[in-house]
């Protein structure tokens, strides 16, 4: 390893670690061993010198005098925020002696992991944690909370996930935001769309809230919550009926476009505003632009997958550049996640034969209170990092009551004291990012990245990847794979023969370059990993697991009658409920605010500025309205992930479904319904 820390002034170059598709480079300046200002790397072909307000602000949180710098041991109630330090040594022997004793009492699936993406770092998200997990037997915690249902939604369309490069965007002349408030969340997207908006192109966006990006639009299209998918097979309707569809495509890369084009003869323009929102003459436009204009990009974001229906509304929207053929045209086409073009070798980082065929459970992530509360045999340990549940996690009502059972034994490993980390036994510091070596593999542009240590840990803090080594010896575990170095576990990750776009990157021309870009041989359509090898526009797939095999639009889910479906989205300076403890951050940001539309105000005699109870089976929130037309009547939009503070009621999974979507045992925040009334 090379590391920066024995230069302590300079200007040394590292990557964001948060998750978020940019995944920027930096630049971290450095005086006097401590970070004084990060910035752009200049260099980078995607970050261009340009990052976001909340990482250009990242020193106040990295130096952010909460951060906390030692072990602690819980000695009030769970929840109530008493702690006293401990050692390191005390710590881990705590954990080992109870997890030994639940192991032989009730057996290793007693304890539970539970992570997601706080480090988007490659070893210190899923390595050493992941080996350390297979090798104890624990139950396996299912990622779903973020774009599972969309991914597999995208997968059977387009067998995994590959879009097109986003670099190649700045050549569109139409481009579709559908469903991303890309301004706060991939801003880099935005300034590619600029740059082609300079060359003539037109930008269309499709939400439901009239946000940022969406005044940024040339044309804002808003469309009813959880209905995206019907507008898709509208604008097939009219693609097919006008003859805009390239047939020599869909006869050489497409199965079932026959079969697509009789079934969406019933979605026409007037069924379909029925269903959107949508104006008839708006579907007829946009088709028509759609089928007119080329290149033509459809960036494809979170905010449709976060529904009941959001896997078949990706893979249904998925299906529109095969329809005209915008696949092969260089900046046309579509992304909803690139993460394949980067595949490393996963079996070798994670190495799940260390289970050895083990059966062991797997629990969903997104009912992790409901799983708390009534799973038999039951959870006895849970063991938090990189995430922060009591926040982020749909029903926190039921996340924190699971979490206050006496007879849960709970580790959070944090750079704060979280809301999660309230409710824990023992509460373990962790370092930064800056702080560790790592490498980076975008879900969104083309760059593999590698990060060197920049600054010293702070206080006693250790990285994820430190914590699972002196766990896996604490346990007694003696398999050699617990003593790779972080080095050892990058080469082991980038020599993937699986994937040829790796080919030529290794630990050392990385460690030189700092960024490498995956060398593109072939298009990814020669190369399909559906079933059939080519686009699936019919899927037998589908059809055996018990979905309808043409793409289809299926309802949200009514659950009571609650009259407004309610979408609390992320926000600008926050990522999740990163930041939202740091006095910086929280200070960039407005205050958070209901979106209603004036007709649903008045009717409830609610003014802009009032402040209203918003409530559902699941429980309460209270908010200052914001009276206006940035939603359509029916719907109540907010923004970010806000813990309670004194006097404020504002975590808003206290409303949210922990209803699993259509599939990928995906998240479906943005489908439940809550009712609004003046306080
Ligand atoms: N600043 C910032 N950046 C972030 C994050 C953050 O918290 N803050 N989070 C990161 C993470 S983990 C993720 S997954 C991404 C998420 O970022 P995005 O992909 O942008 O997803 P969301 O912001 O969840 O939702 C996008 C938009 O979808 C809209 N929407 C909701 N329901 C519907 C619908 O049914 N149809 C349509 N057409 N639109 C709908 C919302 O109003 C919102 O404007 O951003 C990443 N980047
Ligand atoms: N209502 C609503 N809820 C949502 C969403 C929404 O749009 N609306 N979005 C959902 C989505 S898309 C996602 S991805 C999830 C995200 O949920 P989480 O992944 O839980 O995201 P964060 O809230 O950012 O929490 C990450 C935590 O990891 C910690 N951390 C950072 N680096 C490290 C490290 O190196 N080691 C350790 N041990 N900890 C570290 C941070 O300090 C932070 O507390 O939230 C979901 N929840
Ligand atoms: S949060 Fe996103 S935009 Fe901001 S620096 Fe990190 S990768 Fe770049
Ligand atoms: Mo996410």
């Amino acid at each position: 390893m090379h590391s920066y820390l024995n230069q302590p002034n300079g200007i040394f170059p590292s990557v964001c670690s948060l998750d978020c598709p940019d995944q920027c480079g930096l630049l971290i300046h450095k005086k006097d061993g401590k970070i004084v200002g990060i910035n752009g790397a200049p260099q980078h072909p995607v970050t261009k010198g340009s990052i976001c307000n909340k990482v250009r602000h990242m020193t106040e949180r990295i130096y952010d005098p909460k951060r906390l710098q030692q072990p602690l041991k819980r000695i009030g109630a769970k929840g109530e925020g008493k702690f006293v330090p401990i050692s390191w040594e005390e710590a881990i022997a705590t954990i080992t002696f109870n997890w030994k004793e639940i192991i032989d009492k009730h057996g290793p699936e007693g304890i539970l992991p539970y992570s997601f993406y706080g480090n988007m770092g490659r070893l210190n998200a899923e390595a050493m944690d992941m080996r350390f997990f297979h090798r104890l037997g624990a139950s396996k915690l299912d990622r779903t909370i973020c774009a599972s249902a969309g991914s597999e939604g995208y997968n059977y369309t387009m067998g995994s996930n590959y879009g097109v490069d986003p670099e190649d965007t700045i050549h569109a002349k139409l481009i579709m935001m559908w469903g991303i408030n890309a301004i706060s969340t991939n801003m880099h997207q935005v300034v590619f769309a600029e740059k082609a908006r300079k060359n003539g192109a037109f930008i269309v966006v499709i939400d439901v809230h009239k946000n940022q990006t969406s005044r940024w639009a040339d044309w804002f299209v808003p469309i009813l919550p959880g209905t995206d998918s019907a507008l898709a097979l509208g604008l097939m309707h009219v693609l097919f009926a006008e003859n805009m569809e390239d047939t020599a495509f869909l006869r050489q890369y497409t199965v079932g476009y026959e079969e697509l084009r009789e079934h969406v003869i019933q979605y026409d323009p007037d069924t379909v505003s029925a269903i959107t929102g949508v104006p008839v003459e708006d579907i007829y436009k946009l088709a028509r632009l759609y089928g007119q204009t080329s290149p033509a990009f459809i960036r494809i974001g979170n905010g449709i997958q976060h529904h009941d229906n959001g896997g078949m509304c990706v893979r249904t929207i998925s299906c529109l550049p095969a329809i005209t053929g915008q696949w092969l045209v260089r900046g046309g086409g579509a992304i909803k996640g690139n993460s394949a073009y980067l595949a490393f070798n996963k079996q070798a980082l994670q190495r799940p034969d260390l289970l050895q065929n083990k059966q062991t459970r797997t629990i969903n992530m997104n009912v992790i209170g409901s799983a708390l509360l009534e799973l038999d045999p039951p959870i006895l340990s849970m063991y938090v990092y990189n995430s922060n549940p009591v926040l982020v996690a749909p029903e926190s009502n039921k996340v924190r009551q699971g979490m206050a059972r006496e007879d849960l034994f709970t580790v959070v490993h944090d750079l704060f004291l979280t809301e999660t980390a309230l409710y824990a036994d023992l509460v373990l510091p962790a370092t930064s990012a800056f702080e560790n070596e790592d490498f980076y593999t975008s879900y969104w542009h083309h760059y593999i990245q590698i990060q060197q240590p920049v600054i010293e840990k702070y206080g006693e803090s250790k990285s994820n990847v430190e914590v699972f080594r002196l766990l896996a010896k604490g346990m007694g575990f003696e398999d050699s794979v617990f003593d790779d170095s972080e080095a050892d576990m990058i080469r082991q990750a980038l020599n993937n023969p699986q994937n040829i776009y790796l080919e030529g990157i290794n630990y050392e021309t990385l460690n030189e370059k700092q960024f490498m870009k995956a060398q593109i041989k072939s298009h990814f359509l020669n190369n399909l990993a559906t079933p059939s090898g080519k686009i699936e526009l019919y899927s037998k797939a589908m059809d055996k697991a018990g979905y309808p095999p043409l793409p289809t639009y299926t309802p949200l889910v009514e659950q009571g009658d609650f009259p407004f479906l309610f979408v609390p989205g992320p926000n600008h300076n926050f990522l999740n409920s990163t930041f939202s403890n740091n006095t910086k951050q929280s200070e960039m940001e407005k205050p958070l605010r209901l979106y209603m539309n004036s007709s649903d105000a008045e009717a409830a005699s609610i003014l802009d500025g009032d402040t209203v109870r918003i409530w559902n089976t699941r429980g309460e929130c209270e908010l200052v309205v914001s009276v206006g037309d940035t939603v359509l009547p029916g719907v109540v939009v907010t923004q970010g992930l806000w813990a309670d503070s004194p006097g404020s009621k504002q975590a808003v999974n206290l409303l949210t479904p922990d209803r699993i979507a259509d599939m990928g045992g995906g998240a479906t925040f943005f489908s439940g319904r809550v009712d609004v009334a003046k306080v």
